[in-house]
């Protein structure tokens, strides 16, 4: 597997994060137009407001945001152009793999894809099951089964759970391969098209089974531009397509989450203040393996966000001059380090106790 960086957010930060309450405006969703902004290491970060688009959003929809809330949505040209193109495709696939994230089983499936791919059998792959915390997968592969939806979990890291995808694709296919046989077509090859939102591992998955290198896999999101055919075996074949969102997140908590992941752009977004919303999601869910990790103790614990992350990058040694600590490189080390597990395995999201999602 390939693997050009281990960082989506590790070396950027300098160039393009900026803490200032307008840090969103001027840029469009797609990121294209948002001018990088120099690294301030002076900036203090108590002072962080919501953006423009935030202070909307809570004023017009009563939503209770923090102040480091950020609006964040991200649906460049081309998620419309293979939106289209996947349209096209399904006439020329037997079935569709959905990829999802085992961390976020529900926020990383793409709302569209329903009406995309209509009565299409479909499975879905629950992938980085290595960074998710295993009882709450368990959980979620249940929920999906009780929704009629065969699932399979998938450590591509690792290669965990690949060697169930033929049975399961021949599992939801075994309709139409019983009807082929009929005719007399045996051993007919089964196209597959891989689908799933931007970063969830569909390339790596693609390589993973066919033991190549030939997807392009890197740790950020957009990486694959076009649809690719790739050979599996002499029966299957796999269709690997570019990652899509949607539109508009309706519950801007989704758009979080996502961004948590890596999902979305980092270059769209604010760094320090999307850390300052994931720890206030740890100090919430706190879990021994973050408490160690950092070495907090309980007090600490009930710092404010803001206050937490200067502890953190004062225990690091992330200072600027003058030993003022220098959160916005903590910022980028606590996204980093959730985003690898070395907080915890964690998932976000479990379905509800009445099986709702
Ligand atoms: N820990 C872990 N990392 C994974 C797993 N699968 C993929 N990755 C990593 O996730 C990152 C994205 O993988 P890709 O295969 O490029 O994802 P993609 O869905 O093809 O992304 P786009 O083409 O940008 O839509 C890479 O750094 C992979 O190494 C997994 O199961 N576990
Ligand atoms: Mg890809």
């Amino acid at each position: 597997m390939q693997n050009k960086k281990s960082s989506p957010i590790r070396g950027k930060r300098s160039r393009y994060s900026n803490n200032t309450p307008k840090n969103n405006a001027g840029k469009n969703n797609t990121g294209k137009d948002s001018k990088p902004s120099s690294y301030n290491k002076k900036k203090n970060t108590n002072t962080a407001k919501p953006t423009e688009k935030a202070q909307k959003l809570k004023k017009n929809q009563s939503i209770q945001l923090s102040e480091n809330a950020q609006y964040i949505q991200w649906f460049p040209g081309h998620m419309t152009r293979t939106k289209r193109q996947i349209q096209s495709d399904l006439k020329l696939v037997d079935a569709v793999a959905e990829i999802i994230d085992a961390r976020l089983p529900q926020s990383s499936r793409n709302p569209d894809l329903d009406s995309l791919i209509g009565s299409k059998p479909r499975l879905i792959l629950m992938n980085k099951c290595d960074l998710a915390n295993p009882s709450a997968t368990a959980k979620w592969v249940e929920y999906f089964r009780t929704k009629g939806i065969k699932t399979v979990e998938l450590d591509c890291k690792s290669g965990k759970g690949i060697g169930s995808f033929t049975n399961a694709v021949r599992e939801i296919l075994a309709h139409r391969i019983a009807a082929w046989e009929a005719k007399g077509m045996k051993n007919h090859s089964l196209r597959v098209m891989v689908v799933g939102i931007p970063n969830v591992g569909k390339s790596s998955f693609i390589n993973r089974i066919s033991k190549s290198t030939k997807a392009k896999v890197e740790d950020r999101p957009g990486v694959t531009r076009g649809n690719q055919w790739f050979t599996i075996d002499k029966n299957i074949e796999l269709l690997d397509t570019p990652g899509v969102l949607w539109p508009k997140f309706d519950d801007q908590s989704v758009g979080e989450k996502l961004a948590f992941t890596g999902a979305v752009k980092d270059q769209i977004m604010d760094t320090e203040q999307l850390a300052l919303r994931l720890l206030e999601y740890l100090k919430r869910n706190v879990n021994p393996v973050f408490k160690e990790r950092f070495s907090l103790t309980d007090d600490e614990l009930t710092l404010s966000a803001h206050e937490l992350l200067s502890a953190i990058a004062k225990k690091r040694g992330m200072l600027v001059s003058g030993g003022e600590p220098d959160t916005e490189r903590a910022a980028v080390m606590v996204l980093d380090e959730f985003r690898a597990a070395k907080l915890g395995r964690i998932t976000l999201e479990i379905p509800d106790k009445r099986g709702d999602a």
